[in-house]
């Protein structure tokens, strides 16, 4: 017989073990242990029925899905910090809770986008396919040559919890600190990275050797970086995204890349994931990655207790720590 305390706690994708049984001790728990990502009928279901549902990145949780919500529904707990697949105006408006799970992903996110900086400026993705395909000839002193990163200047569109575990990380190879953000952040912030603020992004993007995108997904970042500021760019300049595939017009990129009007770029995501836009991957100056920016055993670990605390919060009557409201976008 299920708890009739306990709430009816629905989660969408199979979570880490630990996180799951302790779920199970704590709530009436509906797990999916076979990771198939739910259509929108069976999303439409199990609002129908949940009264905390614990949805990932991969649900979109739009109107129609909270409008099937029962009366039951109080709580949106969602495993991950993102929340651009949740209609927020529609949970409001059902007086549906929305908590995410920020903070605990900030480094291995930042970890990935000095990666792919790495990987894109010295051509590791392209030497590793170089081996593999047994095609390598030996040392040249002309051979994969890349471009050196100390002394270069990186642009970080979004100063925030990532932006600056990235800055500190790449202070550490030898970058020079520039951002653009909606808002300058603190004196002290900018004084211990040494960063140099831009409110004109155009202004921003005309001077940087490497651009990366640490901003979330908003109405008002779609396609930031557009074609007209693609072109902004310098021809050796690379860009790198773990944020959200939508911040960048995606077929602009994939033609400034294409002509050579910029000299690559490193993708941890893509404006219709899982699809990756075809005229990425026959470009060898591109580096791409299936959206594991944040995918740590241990930060898993860390976003599950996250969901488990804000849920627990939430049923015994407490603000959860990390709910999400729309002005805070
Ligand atoms: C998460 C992410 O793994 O948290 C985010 O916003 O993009 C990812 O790194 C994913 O969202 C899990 O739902």
């Amino acid at each position: 017989m299920p708890d009739k305390k306990k709430p009816l706690v629905v989660v969408t994708r199979k979570l880490p073990d630990a996180i799951e049984t302790r779920m199970m001790e704590l709530f009436n728990t509906r797990l999916n242990i076979d990771d198939l990502p739910m259509a929108a009928a069976e999303l439409a279901d199990a609002v129908g029925a949940a009264e905390v549902l614990v949805p990932t990145v991969t649900d979109r949780i739009d109107r129609a899905v909270i409008e099937a919500a029962g009366p039951q529904l109080k709580l949106i707990a969602s495993f991950g910090t993102g929340v651009d697949h949740i209609d927020l105006a529609a949970a409001r408006a059902r007086g549906i809770t929305v908590t995410n799970t920020p903070g605990v992903l900030t480094e291995d996110t930042a970890d990935m986008t000095m990666a792919l900086i790495l990987a894109v400026s010295r051509r590791l993705a392209e030497g590793e396919r170089l081996v593999r395909a047994g095609t390598w000839k030996g040392w040249g002193p002309t051979t994969m040559l890349g471009h050196r990163i100390w002394g270069k200047r990186l642009g970080i569109i979004g100063l925030g919890r990532i932006g600056q575990a990235l800055a500190r990380r790449a202070r550490g190879f030898g970058l020079a600190i520039h951002y653009h953000n909606r808002r300058r952040v603190h004196p002290d912030i900018e004084g211990e990275l040494e960063a140099t603020y831009w409110e004109s992004l155009d202004q921003m993007l005309t001077r940087m050797d490497v651009i990366s995108v640490n901003c979330p997904h908003t109405p008002a970042t779609y396609h930031l970086l557009s074609a007209r500021r693609l072109e902004l760019l310098r021809e050796h300049c690379i860009v790198v995204n773990t944020s959200r595939g939508e911040v960048i017009d995606e077929n602009a990129l994939a033609r400034v890349l294409a002509e050579g009007r910029i000299a690559g770029a490193g993708l941890d995501v893509f404006e219709h994931e899982p699809a990756i836009n075809p005229k990425l991957l026959r470009l060898d100056n591109v580096v791409l990655l299936p959206h594991m920016g944040s995918a740590t055993i241990e930060g898993r670990l860390d976003m599950g207790e996250k969901v488990i605390i804000n849920i627990k919060t939430h049923v015994d009557g407490h603000t959860p720590p990390d709910r999400v409201l729309e002005q805070m976008l």
